[in-house]
């Protein structure tokens, strides 16, 4: 006969195994679900599983510029290309979420889209140059083209033995703001490889070009190297005789002629940096310029880059207020660095050493943009 007492202490026991077996197998089933979940992430996605938290997003300012980024580059330029813009998202775009787009003249291979996309959540898109716009004319005369290249060799003129170079400094003197992907936007921020942004910038530098009206910004101003220029200003007076009408009064004239227009100094805003008005290129006047330019034949007969025939372009045609100069952005391209001074340094928190500073050091251009508000 079971006593009460034998018959109570009989069921608890029933009831503490019964528990123990069912939570037992119940922690082990998740147990097993979370080493199938971790080796599937380990194998799959590749993320971690400390990854599952979400932060809440930084906040996208809502008032912006139609703008867009715009890079080009080979496929082989992938490193450089992740340096500069994951420089470019962290210390501005991430508040901003400007899109990018990528311009080449072979198709971008798939890694080099999958590993842009991994560094923005901005729009990126990839365009194909046309071949037209990339390669050599057929009216240049190919003998005269090679004998200067040769000769640009036989002096040690950087780029000078280079077709591509030169075709990529006509593309960006002529063609890159006529691209489809372009078409939709006002404003760009022209973006190369491998260089540095020093500073964060907690303001929309679109946006004061579209507020201030300004069509072009820029970091650095330098001279540029004659011998890759020998005709250039001659064609540029030819056109500038020619239309007198297209230029406005009060450009920047005397930041690249110091005789009122009868020689060129040389000096030119440094374009691997760009902040620009789409419009301005695609107007009358430089529009016409670059096609006078193209028939005069120098991008192939000489060495001209897009640095000063865009230079000279901005100084001719448009009003010397329209033209900016960011001292904010502290910026890289090798050899020459703008780090900001005093207290836009310590306001954008830089990070490059000022006293590494090309503003006036003898070969820099940026006092006589100066003067012309002197
Ligand atoms: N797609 C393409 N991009 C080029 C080519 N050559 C130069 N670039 C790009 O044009 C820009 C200027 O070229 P870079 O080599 O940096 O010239 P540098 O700054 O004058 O020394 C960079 O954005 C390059 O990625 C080319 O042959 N194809
Ligand atoms: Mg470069």
């Amino acid at each position: 006969m079971m006593t009460p007492m034998r018959y109570v202490v009989l069921v608890l026991a029933i009831v503490l195994s019964l528990h123990f077996i069912l939570s037992f197998s119940h922690e082990d089933y998740g147990r097993a679900t979370s080493i199938s979940r971790l080796s599937e992430q380990l194998t799959g996605s590749g993320s971690h599983p400390q990854d599952r938290y979400v932060p809440p997003k930084t906040p996208i300012q809502s008032r912006k510029a139609n703008a867009t980024f715009v890079m080009l580059a080979r496929n082989g330029d992938l490193n450089g290309v992740m340096v500069s813009m994951k420089q470019v998202e962290d210390r501005f775009n991430k508040e901003f979420q400007y899109p990018y787009v990528f311009l080449n003249e072979e198709p971008f291979t798939e890694e080099f889209k999958q590993r842009v996309l991994t560094i923005t959540d901005a729009k990126v898109e990839f365009g194909l140059i046309p071949k037209e716009q990339w390669t050599q004319p057929s009216w240049i005369d190919e003998a005269r083209a090679s004998a200067a290249r040769k000769d640009m060799v036989d002096h040690n003129v950087i780029y000078g033995g280079s077709v591509p170079y030169r075709n990529m400094c006509r593309f960006n003197s002529g063609f890159f703001y006529r691209q489809p992907l372009l078409d939709k936007y006002k404003y760009y921020w022209r973006v190369e490889p491998d260089v540095n942004f020093f500073c964060d910038l907690h303001y929309d530098p679109l946006l004061l070009m579209q507020d201030q009206k300004k069509v072009y910004g820029f970091t650095v101003s330098l001279y540029e190297y004659p011998a890759t220029i020998p005709t250039l200003w001659d064609a540029t007076k030819e056109f500038m005789n020619a239309n007198p009408g297209l230029l406005p009064e009060g450009n920047a004239l005397k930041f690249i002629s110091d005789d009122g227009g009868d020689t060129y100094n040389k000096c030119h805003f440094w374009s691997n940096f760009e902040i620009g008005d789409l419009d301005f290129w695609r107007g009358e006047a430089y529009q016409k310029y670059f096609d006078f330019l193209d028939e005069k034949g120098g991008f192939y007969y000489e060495r001209w880059g897009d640095a000063p025939v865009h230079s000279i372009g901005a100084a001719l045609f448009a009003k010397k207020e329209e033209i900016h100069f960011f001292n904010d952005i502290g910026y890289r391209h090798n050899p020459f660095q703008h780090c900001p001074q005093g207290e836009a340094h310590k306001k954008g928190k830089c990070w490059c050493n000022p006293q590494d500073n090309f503003d006036y050091e003898w070969y820099s251009c940026l006092k006589r943009y100066d003067a012309l508000f002197q």
